[in-house]
């Protein structure tokens, strides 16, 4: 196996015996097996100019392929070959619909059970493109559309889906077949692959925010009640939605996990009696959480930690994109419809959680609530109450370097603002850092995928402010990364014109030395360096 999609690939260059993240030989295999699936079944999609409206459900399909192979979203050997299975169905359902033309080998190959898959991907993984640039880019393009892929799902969840987004997914994923494509165009495709970011992140604002409302500013309780509950992680809205329907009136209560706390800030889910409160920190610390919260858990999405304790891996169920083997799979009917009984069944045996804190969060500070509160932020920004807003959005992760994110946050002047968004901010959200005239010097935007609030509030103080240009406010971008959507959400802010983001804990193993080098000299992306120094640097 060899994958470096993530944060934390082993020594910083890519896992290769086995994921850090937990995943095994197989299964990193089987998903580099899914990708070259897709890659064909998009290369006859465009080589044989197929309307993307009539390909209602491998549209679906290969958003959702797409998403099961982002880290930490699915494990299940099963599930994946199941998946590989199903689109080598379309694949070739779709080649019969085409004339004969020219096609590659990702478009006719054939495989029959595990060894055969096996054996197949260990020629179609990362590797095997040996130019080091073309495959940096060509990842770099594929991570972008991973992460693309998982808001677009989203979206889909509650009804809404532009046809134009899967149109630049076959686009996209055919590219990287392609070794017709310079070193330039593919460098083109990569802001392209942000430009469709935006359109994608706008989107799924759109379908959060037309069907649960305007995020608005929330106090969400850390602490526990006494009945059992469930606790669900991920960053799936509808499932949480028909979690919180099915336990309506019973005596079993829900709580989020990781980046479902944002839910809170929506305006539909208050309503809810038994929605309690947010349980524990971001997602790498799931394994001692889950043992306190003592009741079922539901992963609607990644970060899953491979539970080492079987009584936990008991607890904990699976829906859409993500999977655990030994873990019940939740699995949508035709209408999307999903039946969380056997969790609430489970949960009336168990015990309330223990609870590890006590207090209150408070965000919801997505672009409605802080365009609401515009007045009060240009005049503290002109009275020079505020110096700098600090974005600080992005993913959490294990690695001790990320005590930096908390320490950067710690020592930040009181004149400044952190604008943050996705797991990123667990890092400091528990912080009492103060308010600035009233506003809070946190100001959470949501779930990773939010970050788009924080460009469409840039974007708006540049026009309040009668600038050219999204760099000349006082606005500066040091983003933590850890997986593919955090991948998306940098290339969408590099498509808006944002420059010189600061990218920790470390720069992207996928990056070549000369890719690295266009970033640096285009966009002005940096590392980070220790926190003094950093603040130092933003604040001249
Ligand atoms: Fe975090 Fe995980 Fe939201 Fe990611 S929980 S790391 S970028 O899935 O998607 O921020
Ligand atoms: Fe390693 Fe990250 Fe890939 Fe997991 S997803 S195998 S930790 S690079």
């Amino acid at each position: 196996m060899f994958c470096y999609q993530c944060q934390e690939a082993a020594k910083g260059t890519g896992c290769q015996i086995k994921g850090v993240c937990g995943k095994d030989e197989e299964v990193a295999r089987l998903q580099d097996l899914l990708i070259y699936t897709l890659k064909g079944l998009a290369e006859i999609v465009v080589k044989g100019n197929l309307e993307i409206e009539n390909l209602n459900e491998i549209n679906h399909e290969v958003i959702k392929s797409l998403f099961i192979t982002i880290t930490n979203a699915n494990f299940d050997k099963t599930a994946i070959e199941k998946q590989i299975e199903k689109m080598l169905g379309f694949r070739n359902e779709l080649k019969k619909r085409i004339a004969e033309i020219p096609l590659g080998d990702a478009t006719y190959f054939e495989v029959t059970g595990t060894t055969s898959m096996l054996e197949k991907a260990s020629k179609a993984g990362v590797l095997a493109t040996e130019n080091e640039d073309i495959r940096s880019l060509r990842e770099l393009v594929i991570y972008g559309i991973k992460g693309m892929a998982a808001y677009a799902h989203h979206a889909l969840n509650l009804g809404k889906e532009n046809r134009d987004i899967y149109t630049f997914i076959y686009e996209a994923l055919a590219a990287t077949l392609d070794d017709a494509l310079s070193v330039d165009e593919l460098i083109t495709l990569t802001l392209k692959t942000g430009e469709f970011g935006v359109k994608t992140m706008a989107l799924l604002d759109e379908a959060n925010t037309s069907k649960y409302g305007n995020p608005e500013i929330t106090h969400v309780n850390i602490g526990v009640g006494k009945n059992p509950g469930i606790l669900i992680s991920g960053h799936d809205l509808t499932d949480l939605e028909q979690l919180l329907e099915q336990t309506k009136g019973t005596d079993v209560d829900i709580y989020t996990h990781s980046e479902m706390l944002p839910a809170h800030y929506y305006p539909f889910f208050k309503k809810y009696e038994n929605f309690i409160g947010n349980y524990g920190h971001s997602w790498w610390k799931q394994l001692e959480e889950f043992e306190t919260f003592n009741g079922p858990i539901l992963f609607t999405t990644n970060c899953i930690v491979p539970p080492k304790n079987e009584k936990v891996r008991d607890r904990i169920f699976t829906s859409g994109a993500s999977g655990y083997p030994g873990c019940i799979h939740i699995e949508a009917n035709q209408d999307g419809k999903k039946d969380f009984s056997p969790l609430i069944e489970m949960a009336k045996k168990c015990k309330a959680p223990i609870e590890i804190e006590t207090g209150s969060i408070v965000g919801g500070f997505a672009h409605a609530q802080v365009l609401a509160l515009a007045d009060k932020v240009i005049d503290a920004v002109k009275s020079g109450a505020i110096k700098k807003f600090i974005v600080m959005a992005g993913c959490d992760g294990r690695m001790k370097a990320r005590e930096y994110y908390t320490e950067f946050a710690q020592k930040l002047p009181t004149d400044t603002i952190i604008l943050t968004a996705g797991c990123a901010k667990y890092r400091y959200n528990k912080l009492a850092l103060g308010d600035i005239d009233g506003i809070p010097r946190i100001l959470d935007a949501g779930q990773c995928n939010d970050s788009y609030s924080l460009a469409v509030i840039a974007l708006k103080l540049k026009e309040v402010f009668g600038l050219e240009d999204v760099n000349q406010l006082p606005i500066v971008y040091n983003i933590a990364w850890y997986e593919q959507k955090a991948v998306i959400v940098l290339l969408a802010l590099l498509y808006l014109g944002v420059k010189n983001i600061h990218l920790g804990p470390t720069l992207p193993a996928f990056l070549s030395p000369n890719v690295a080098k266009v970033l640096v000299e285009t966009f002005g992306i940096a590392g980070i360096d220790t926190a003094e120094e950093d603040i130092q640097f933003f604040m001249a």
